[in-house]
This record gives structure tokens, C-alpha cells and sequence, in this order.
């Protein structure tokens, strides 16, 4: 660490980068700049003020080093990872942690002093030959109870040009904050960089995380999912700040659903991957918040959430015009996207899997040129595009882009949604009997099923719970417990609802369309405001036929009958109970501290579904519930 730091800043800047980095009066980031600067030693830096000339000087950057090239729509860049570095690399994202300190099996760590250590040694001299770009930027809105203010250092102007389309700039809001900001820090380095501009040394790959002093380390990768500090890196230091002042920082999408009479009602969505979290926040005609991160609090009687983001850093395979026409525009449109890890045809333009049209002959892709059939050094086929090959861009370039999208207060939070990919449990919509019945059994009990997209075996269920299992920094019974308080202590909380996008009939076909979440929506949305009465079942209250019917014509303009709602919505009780089984397995033998309620809740559950089982069988047509009990 330097021993004057104002001095050691003065010598290693240029003046007009000093200036904009003495501007921000808070002496604490002047000394984590000057530390890093110090051990990474590049050969250049650069200060941005978030200034238009600055945020170009980052765009072309990223083209004069390679790590982008232009395409051929105006705005338009592609980046490509390491063949190796495609996405989250679980098994080196560790937290720092005191020997002493147990976060749970479930939690990668690493004694903080060895970790340290360790990546103190990979950091020397690191940024030699590079330069080092020092950026702010907001987590949650600006001039908000929400805002996290957040210094970058990296060495990839990839990276800080995502950064520059997902987050808002901060570089204001921390000259505000000054003193007196709580920040988050983040230390980048793609490492050495092989021809093709894509970090060479993988296997010394690391990303450590200390919640304690809020930093975290990120080397020899690319991929924003490692590499983006603002992204899943600064979600698991909220998470753990959030448990302390019992707010929540959860993997949720934020999306606005329009009622009657010009109503917008705003709901948060946490599905696992490739289960319709970015479609549920896309949904036709409705509004879009945010895609993957949310902040909520309480203030007076209600909650409010915010969305951490201000981007997308989405899932390109299978984008088409059918099903995705907002987004399909945004990428046809001249704007500032990068796309990642797609095929680059030759002409410049982008293909990926999935996509309207025919396969082209050769292009390049992540493996470099690419023709159809090519394998690598393992003897795999390498498909055109990665499939977690990405678009980043800017919400404010989508149509359904919702107007509270910078609102600082927040939206108004109506209720939650989970969600997994499940053929044979829940059905399509239900909402909880209250907090504690929701957060435990649809949150807290979510599992998902693999697909085919996912290494391994498909169809093995997979406990997420609240979809947020990758990304948790607190024990997960911890976790439970400050969902659970949180909640709680608000007179008016959200109301929760499980949702099932993917349920099957016997012959293994889904008993939905795609486009058919679009009437849990409005149905969801009618049950917030007490507008819609339903049938009581033993996991939580369902639709009545008669309103969906209704809702069918209204929304998709179908015909919807009673078999297909039988089909639907039978309480399918041995799955439910299978179900209760390997959830409660889980508590008692993986998970610590998990508060008693949790088993209590569990139990209630199993004893009505066991009384509805003697009364109506294992399966039960909601029309027999249906005679009994309205609410
Ligand atoms: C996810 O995998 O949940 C993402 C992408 O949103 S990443 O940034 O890799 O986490
Ligand atoms: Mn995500």
C-alpha cells in the first residue's frame, strides 16, 4: 500500500485523470485506487467522469485493443471469450472467509489470508503492457435510498463498455455521496491476452469475494458473469449487506402488468436459468423493469423494489421475431449492442442458434473459424453459437422499457413470483395463503428441472431456492429466515404466487402454450387488487374456471375448456407430497440453522393434502374444491 497516497496518485496519473479522481471527495477509494494501482502496475490509466468524450474513449478502446470488432449495423460490436471461458466458473468463485467462519456446504469458501494471498500473488504486475480503466457506476436508481455507489478497476475496456450499457453511471452520484459512501470495489484482470485477444492463463482463473470489506477479485477471465463486478459479483455482497438491515437483494425480474382502467401493477419473477424469466419480464403489451437483479425495501407499510440494473446482459439462443419481437428489433436497429460468443457470417453479420433463416457455410465463432461440422480437441461438435452466447444493451433501446425504470423511489411491490421448470407438480398459477406459506413453499422449495441445455442428465429436479442458490453469501437457512423476517415485518407484503410454465400431461406433451403465462399475469394481477375470487386447494388458491374462461378470450382471444382446466389444474397430491419429501430432506441434512417454521409449514401442508387425498383420491378436479371453498 502506498505510504502517501495523494502523492502516489499525482505520479501515476495524468493530470486531467488526478483531477477527476480528487473530485470525488472520499479518501477511502482514493487508497483502494492507489493499492491496486500499486500491485496490478499498468502501463496506463484512465480516469472517466462518465463524460460523453469519456464513456467514446472507452467504446473505441474496446475496438483498438481487439476486444471487440465492429459488425455491420451502426453501434453494433462482437466480443468472444476464451473457448474455455463461456460462462460462470463455479468451482473458482469462492468467499473469503475467516478460518473459523462456516458458511454452509452449499458455499464455496477460502480462508481469507491463503486466498488473499493467492490472488495478490496473480494480480503482481498483472496489468503490465495494459491499461487500467477506473470507472463508477450506481447500483439502483441515482439520488435513491437504493444507490450503491461502485468503483472498477479493469483492464478490459470489454467490460467496462457492458458496464457503461447494463448500469447507470455513478461517477455523479459518488461526488454526492462523497465521505459518507457505503461502496462496493471490484478488481478486474483479464491477464495475459493470447492472438485473438481472449485470456490466456484459465486455469489460474479466480473470482474471490469478501463481503466484509466489500471487494471482490475477478483474473484471467473474461465472461461477464465473472468478470461484470456490478452483475452477480456485487449481488452476493448486497445479499450479505441485506441480511444485516433486512432488506432483500434478490435474482428477480421486475415487470409491470397492466390492469383495468390503466392500472399498472408491479411484480418480481425468480425463475432459474432457461425456465421464462427473461420472457415473463417481456411479456407482450405489458412492461419492463429490469430482467435478472432487485433491491426491495420496506418504507412505511409496503415494499418497494428497484431495478439493480439498467441493461440486459441476455440469452441470445433461440431469440426470433415470433416469439421475441421487441427484442429481435432492438438487435436489428442501429444502437450500442455487443453481442458475445455468437457466429460471425461473412458479411458481418450475426447468426445464432435458433435464429430465423439458414445456417451459414463458415463464419468465425468462439472456436475461431468455424465451418459446420468442426469439433475440438475433445472430439465435441462445436455448435455455431455458444449456447450461453449473449447480447448486452440498454433497456432504454426496448419499446416496453417501463417509465419507473429510474424512478428513485422504487415501484410499488404487489406481489412475487416463483418458478421452475416443472412437468408434473404444480399447477400453472397459485398464490400462497400469505408470506410465511409462500417464501417456504413456493421461494424456499423451488426446484427445477435439467434440460437438454445443461450438462448431465435431463429431468433431474434441482433445489434453487428462490432461484438464487448460485448467488447467495449468507447461509442458505439464513437466507430463508431473512426473507421470512422481511416480509413479516410489513403490514401490507407482496403477496406470492408459484407459477409452472412447463407442467405435462401423462403422454409427456405440455398442457400449456408458451404464450398462455400471459393470462397467469392478468390473473395474478386481478388477485392483488381483490378483484377475482378463488378456489382454495391444499397448496395455495387457484383460478376459477369461469374467470379464466373469461380471461382466455380476453387476453389470447381462445376458447378455453373445462377438460383442459382439469387437466391443468388437478392437485396432483403424491407429486405434492414427493415433492414436501425431498425439500424437507434437504433442510434437515444440507442446510443449518433453517428456522423451525419452515418444517412446520411443510407439515401443514402434507397433513391437507393427505386429508384431501382421503376425501377426493390423488388427483382432484378443482371443480370438486370448487363447491366448498371461495375466498
Ligand atoms: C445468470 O446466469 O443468471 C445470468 C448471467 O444472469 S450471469 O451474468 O452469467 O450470471
Ligand atoms: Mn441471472
Amino acid at each position: 500500500m502506498p505510504e502517501n497516497t495523494n502523492e502516489f496518485l499525482k505520479n501515476r496519473l495524468g493530470d486531467d485523470d488526478y483531477r477527476k479522481l480528487m473530485a470525488i471527495d472520499n479518501s477511502e477509494m482514493h487508497k483502494f485506487v492507489a493499492e491496486y494501482i500499486e500491485l496490478c502496475n499498468p502501463d496506463r490509466i484512465f480516469v472517466s467522469s462518465d463524460s460523453p468524450d469519456d464513456i467514446k474513449y472507452i467504446r473505441e478502446s474496446a475496438i483498438k485493443n481487439r476486444e471487440e470488432r465492429k459488425l455491420v449495423i451502426k453501434g453494433h460490436t462482437v466480443h468472444f471469450d476464451g473457448y474455455y471461458d463461456q460462462a460462470r466458473d463455479k468451482g473458482h468463485t469462492k468467499f473469503l472467509v475467516p478460518g473459523s467462519v462456516d458458511l454452509g456446504s452449499n458455499l464455496n469458501t477460502i480462508d481469507k489470508e491463503e486466498g488473499e494471498r493467492e490472488i495478490r500473488d496473480l494480480l503482481k504486475d498483472i496489468m503490465k503492457g495494459h491499461e487500467l480503466y477506473v470507472r463508477f457506476f450506481c447500483l439502483g436508481p441515482v439520488r435513491s435510498e437504493f444507490s450503491i455507489p461502485c468503483v472498477q478497476l479493469t483492464d478490459s475496456a470489454y467490460v467496462t463498455h457492458s458496464e457503461d450499457l447494463l448500469y447507470r453511471h455513478g461517477y455523479e452520484e459518488f461526488k454526492r455521496q462523497g465521505r459518507s459512501a457505503r461502496f462496493f470495489k471490484f478488481v478486474h484482470s483479464a491477464g495475459e491476452l493470447n492472438e485473438r485477444k481472449v485470456s490466456k492463463n484459465i486455469d489460474k482463473r479466480r473470482i474471490y469475494i469478501d463481503c466484509e470489506d466489500t471487494i471482490v477479485y475477478s483474473v484471467n477471465t473474461q465472461y461477464g458473469g465473472n468478470t461484470i463486478g456490478l452483475k452477480k459479483l456485487a449481488m452476493r455482497l448486497a445479499i450479505y449487506r441485506a441480511e444485516k438491515e433486512n432488506w432483500l437483494t434478490e435474482h428477480m425480474l421486475v415487470v409491470g402488468i397492466h390492469g383495468p382502467n390503466n392500472r399498472i401493477t408491479f411484480f418480481t419473477g425468480a425463475f432459474p436459468s432457461l425456465c421464462g424469466k427473461t420472457s415473463t419480464a417481456m411479456i407482450p403489451e405489458e412492461t419492463i423493469v429490469g430482467d435478472d437483479i432487485a433491491y426491495i425495501k420496506k418504507r412505511g407499510n409496503k415494499a418497494y423494489a428497484v431495478n439493480v440494473e439498467s441493461g440486459i446482459f441476455g440469452i441470445i439462443q433461440g431469440i426470433n421475431p415470433k416469439d421475441d419481437p421487441i427484442i429481435w428489433k432492438a438487435l436489428h436497429s442501429p444502437n450500442e449492442t455487443i453481442f458475445s460468443n455468437v457466429l460471425i457470417t461473412e458479411d458481418n453479420d450475426v447468426y445464432w442458434i435458433g435464429k430465423d433463416g439458414e445456417l451459414p457455410k463458415k463464419g468465425i465463432n468462439h472456436s475461431g473459424e468455424w465451418t459446420p461440422g468442426k469439433r475440438d480437441t475433445e472430439g465435441n461438435e462445436i455448435t455455431p453459437s455458444h449456447k450461453n452466447a449473449r447480447f448486452t444493451i440498454a433497456l432504454k433501446n426496448l419499446e416496453n422499457v417501463d417509465p419507473a425504470l429510474h424512478n428513485p423511489e422504487g415501484v410499488e411491490l404487489s406481489g412475487m413470483i416463483y418458478g421452475g421448470r416443472d412437468s408434473d407438480t404444480w399447477v400453472p398459477v397459485q398464490e400462497a395463503f400469505d408470506w410465511t406459506h409462500g417464501i417456504i413453499t413456493k421461494g424456499a422449495s423451488l426446484e427445477s428441472e435439467t434440460t437438454a441445455a445443461t450438462l448431465g442428465k435431463e429431468g433431474v429436479r434441482k433445489f434453487n431456492p428462490m432461484s438464487n442458490l448460485d448467488f447467495l453469501s449468507v447461509p442458505i437457512g439464513k437466507y430463508v429466515d431473512m426473507n421470512l423476517k422481511f416480509g413479516n415485518s410489513i403490514e401490507k407484503p407482496p403477496r406470492i404466487f408459484g407459477v409452472n410454465y412447463f407442467l405435462k400431461d401423462k403422454k409427456g406433451n405440455f398442457t400449456n402454450e408458451k404464450t398462455d403465462k400471459k393470462v397467469w399475469l392478468k390473473w395474478v394481477e386481478l388477485r392483488v387488487h381483490n378483484g377475482i375470487a378463488a378456489v382454495k386447494t391444499p397448496t395455495g388458491y387457484i383460478p376459477r374456471y369461469d374467470d379464466l374462461k373469461e380471461l382466455f378470450k380476453q387476453v389470447l382471444n381462445k376458447d378455453y375448456s373445462r377438460e383442459d382446466y382439469i387437466r391443468q389444474f388437478r392437485i396432483r397430491i403424491p407429486e405434492n407430497l414427493a415433492k414436501i419429501d425431498r425439500v424437507k430432506k434437504i433442510y434437515e441434512n444440507t442446510v443449518a440453522n433453517t428456522p423451525p417454521v419452515l418444517f412446520e409449514v411443510l407439515e401443514e401442508e402434507r397433513r391437507r393434502l393427505i386429508e384431501a387425498r382421503t376425501k377426493y383420491g390423488d388427483y382432484v378436479s378443482p371443480f370438486l374444491l370448487l363447491q366448498s371453498k371461495i375466498v
